[in-house]
């Protein structure tokens, strides 16, 4: 529904384009009602406006703190307006309706930054404006709310076309006023954190749920605490912990990064375990059962996958516990566990044990942040994988069905590895995994090697990447990545391609008589 604007409130402290808003919501037949500093300049370009302190019937007081603070302004605007209840109560205490509100807030953060002093920075935090901006979002099935000048004219523009502001507006208007009263409240916060230096309690200073306040962060020096954000989303972050140590800070960054690569596999379709170190797989395996994939995933990196966390994306059976204890890890994670398997790892005190009741959604969205000196960096999740992508064959031979089900896997675990990302897979399991290196042929240099170590633990001759199929993270900027992986025996690759060389690397496929997919979807995790 649209809502016609009978009476707005202004109180702005940024005054731009108020006087043309204003004029314009008068030209609609709008009652304007405003604050001292804004009634003043209202007035002076010549319209007809009331002061709040005939609304109010109060005078402002203490230094302006008290002005805006009173039941006939939000009682006008949280007031149900279909609601006999309410609309008695207004009766009762002649309290009128306010349909729209513009507000902006004292400059909190501006005055901050420009060095003044304790008394001026908390004189500048504004308590009347949040409180009206709060009341209108909430009751924004009746009340728009405007926060920024730069949404007057999309107000204006609904209010002379339709005579009013539509639902979906308000709407929108009102979800852009919680972000910048969270915004002001949490420079409020991060300010106060500063200046008493908190220096027993830093984690304080942050926004969200606090979930616990850890013994120390990546290393022993550094403090850490663990935030909720609230998603409904299974991992480690809602996870029941059944028994163990506490999770450490590096527990939880690793324990995230086994449970999300495990839920890029359908648990109705197939058994997937990741082996995870650092935050990087060191093995990954698919079958028909959890201990096969364990037993399989463990093979690819055995010396690496001492004091690892352990990610399946169904239920652990017995036989897959005690399969898992005889290695020694630092976390299980998995939707559930039978409660023989509880048991069996009961045996093991210090291993934590993490039932999430679900995979995750691969496709949901969210959002990942980190910090870089004096900002953040948020991105959405990367919530696609290589089934969203149309795949390519560039190459004379194509892969065959079976080497494409490995390249699908390699190029999902690929997505899961620290750039540049190399992963070799073979029969449903990695082979190789390079990770984290600055260049492409090292990371698939590594893996090769890596595989030689393990298949000679496993007593098997040559590199278990004989044979394997190959994916990469990113494209290759020249032939040489692609060459390394021929010596390592790779028979197949999936990468994104896009490079300027791509076809350099395509004829280096077709001289060494492999098969390669372009999938046009990057992976780089950095
Ligand atoms: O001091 S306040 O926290 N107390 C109030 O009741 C109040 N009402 C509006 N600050 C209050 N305001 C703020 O005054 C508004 O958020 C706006 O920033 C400013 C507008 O004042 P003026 O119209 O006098 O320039």
């Amino acid at each position: 529904r649209t809502v016609a604007v009978g009476r707005a409130l202004l109180s702005v402290f940024d005054k731009t384009g108020i006087a043309d808003f204003a004029g314009a919501l008068a030209g609609t037949g709008a009652e304007l009602v405003s604050t001292g500093g804004t009634h003043k300049l209202i007035a002076e370009a010549g319209l007809a406006v009331r002061d709040i302190v005939d609304l109010t019937g109060f005078p402002e007081m203490m230094d302006g703190r008290v002005k805006t603070l009173h039941p006939n302004v939000h009682g006008g605007l949280l007031a149900v307006r279909d609601n006999p209840e309410h609309k008695s109560a207004m009766d009762a205490h002649a309290i009128g309706p306010i349909d729209l509100v513009a507000v902006n807030l004292y400059p909190f953060e501006k005055t901050v930054a420009s060095g003044a002093d304790y008394a001026t920075i908390i004189e500048n935090i504004d308590i009347g404006g949040p409180a009206m901006i709060r009341s209108a979002a909430k009751n924004h099935a009746y009340v728009t709310v405007v926060v920024d000048p730069a949404d007057y004219p999309v107000i204006i523009e609904a209010v002379s076309r339709e005579g009013g502001v539509p639902y979906d507006l308000r709407q929108r208007l009102a979800a852009k006023a919680y972000a910048r009263t969270a915004a002001y409240d949490g420079a409020i916060s991060a300010w106060f954190s500063r200046a008493l230096d908190f220096p027993d309690m830093p984690w304080r200073s942050f926004a969200g749920a606090l979930r616990e306040v850890m013994r120390y962060g990546e290393n022993p020096h550094q403090w850490a605490a663990f935030y909720a954000t609230g998603e409904n989303r299974p991992g480690v972050a809602t996870a029941r912990q059944v028994q163990g140590k506490t999770l450490s800070y590096n527990n939880i960054n690793d324990t995230d990064a086994a449970f999300e690569l495990v839920s890029e596999f359908d648990p109705a379709k197939v058994a997937a375990v990741a082996v995870i170190k650092h935050a990087n797989p060191c093995g990954v395996a698919l079958a028909g059962d959890v201990i096969t994939a364990y037993r399989n995933a463990l093979r690819t990196d055995p010396v690496s996958a001492f004091g690892g966390i352990v990610a399946v994306n169904r239920e652990i059976d017995a036989g897959a516990a005690a399969e898992i204890v005889k290695v020694f890890t630092e976390v299980i994670v998995a939707p559930s566990a039978t409660p023989e398997a509880v048991e069996i790892i009961a045996a093991k005190k210090n291993l934590r044990l993490l039932l999430t009741g679900g995979v995750a959604d691969p496709k949901a969205e969210g959002l990942t942040v980190r910090s870089v000196a004096g900002g953040l960096l948020v991105q959405g999740r990367d919530n696609r994988n290589v089934d969203d992508c149309d795949l390519k064959v560039v190459t004379k031979r194509a892969p065959s069905d079976a080497e494409l089900r490995d390249l699908r896997l390699a190029a999902k675990v690929a997505k899961h590895v620290k750039s540049n990302a190399i992963v070799y897979v073979k029969d449903g399991a990695t082979v190789g995994i390079g990770a984290g290196q600055m260049s492409r042929v090292d990371s698939a240099r590594v893996a090769h090697r890596k595989s030689i170590d393990a298949a000679e633990a496993a007593g098997i001759e040559g590199a278990l990447t004989q044979g394997s199929v190959v994916a990469s993270d990113a494209f290759f900027p020249f032939a040489d990545g692609l060459e390394a992986l021929v010596e390592a025996g790779a028979t197949a690759v999936i990468q994104p391609g896009g490079s300027v060389r791509d076809d350099e690397v395509i004829a280096a496929a077709d001289a060494a008589g492999i098969a390669m997919v372009m999938t046009g979807m990057r992976h780089f995790r950095h």
